[in-house]
């Protein structure tokens, strides 16, 4: 099975959302939220992440997740990162509830590609103070793909995790979260990397890119937004339109898309400190913003 034929998969069976020129999304992806311990990547930037996201949610956008949001390879079950960031749980509850929330599923949450595991584990949780079940993301169901179509112009924007241009994580995922488990984890504190994955090992990272390219390509270079490999990409008009948001486990940043006014742009968010030495969350437009129009007239 090819990169392209799990790419077309991916996209013939994905959510279609309609969107136009009033319509925001904000596209995060690569959480990694794990349980607040030494191997929790996401813990250093959980202020940041939560700052950022009450902001888009108080502005009216919908959150899009691109895959790997949580971290179940290094985590064995769900309950112990809810515990650890609950406080993101409940506002992502808040988006769902709206109807303002789309999950996509990555390689470290490949298991919510199974319906009753979302079912069982991220439609409701137990609440030991009052001793009953309550409502977490009751109906969610996670997707391989969104395609996001713009009422007027019919433009499509193909939202995707990345790893189908990635053989050993999509197909052997499980022997990846095995190793990670029993070997990268702990060496992780030695400062040594697992080499199978491309957001760690620059090589991967180039021919996960390139497969994907050729697949753009390959379909009439329909705007394509990605994760999985953590390196940001925002191409010009022209270029083959192959987005990637970055992630939120960056050293002391997290970086995201936005779509907005029929524009998109990437941004980050950081911690940034005054003369006085008091530290503040701030947005910072790296990228953008570019009319998804502009790309429109490279397809035809
Ligand atoms: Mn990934």
């Amino acid at each position: 099975m090819s990169s392209n034929f799990r790419l077309s998969r991916a996209y013939k069976n994905a959510k279609t959302v309609a969107f136009d020129d009033s319509s925001k999304f904000i596209l995060f992806s690569d959480c990694h939220r794990g349980d607040n311990s030494f191997a929790d990547d996401f813990a250093n930037n959980r202020n940041i992440y939560f700052h950022a996201l009450k902001h888009y949610y108080n502005k009216g956008f919908d959150y899009c997740e691109l895959g790997d949001g949580d971290e179940l390879w290094e985590n064995t079950n769900f309950k112990s990162i809810f515990e650890a960031h609950k406080n993101v749980f409940k506002l992502l509850k808040q988006f769902h509830v709206e109807s303002r929330l789309h999950m996509l599923w990555g390689n470290h949450d490949m298991v919510y590609k199974d319906e009753n595991y979302v079912k069982k584990h991220l439609w409701s949780y137990f609440e030991p103070i009052e001793e009953c079940e309550k409502e977490l993301f009751q109906g969610i169901t996670y997707n391989e793909g969104v395609i996001l179509k713009h009422s007027h112009t019919q433009q499509e924007i193909f939202l995707t995790h990345g790893h189908q241009a990635d053989w050993w994580n999509y197909t052997f995922w499980r022997w990846g979260r095995f190793l990670v488990r029993v070997l990268w984890k702990p060496l992780q504190v030695w400062g040594i990397a697992d080499p199978t994955s491309p957001a760690k090992n620059y090589t991967e990272l180039r021919k996960v890119e390139r497969r994907l390219k050729k697949w753009i390509l390959q379909n009439n270079l329909l705007i394509t937004v990605v994760g999985h490999t953590h390196r940001p990409r925002f191409p010009e008009p022209g270029d083959i339109p192959l987005f990637n948001d970055g992630s939120c486990v960056h050293p002391r940043s997290i970086t995201g898309i936005e779509i907005e006014n029929g524009q998109i742009s990437l941004i980050k968010w950081h911690i940034a400190t005054n003369d006085d030495g008091v530290l503040k969350v701030d947005r910072v437009l790296l990228e953008g913003p570019q009319k998804l129009s502009d790309y429109l007239r490279a397809q035809n």
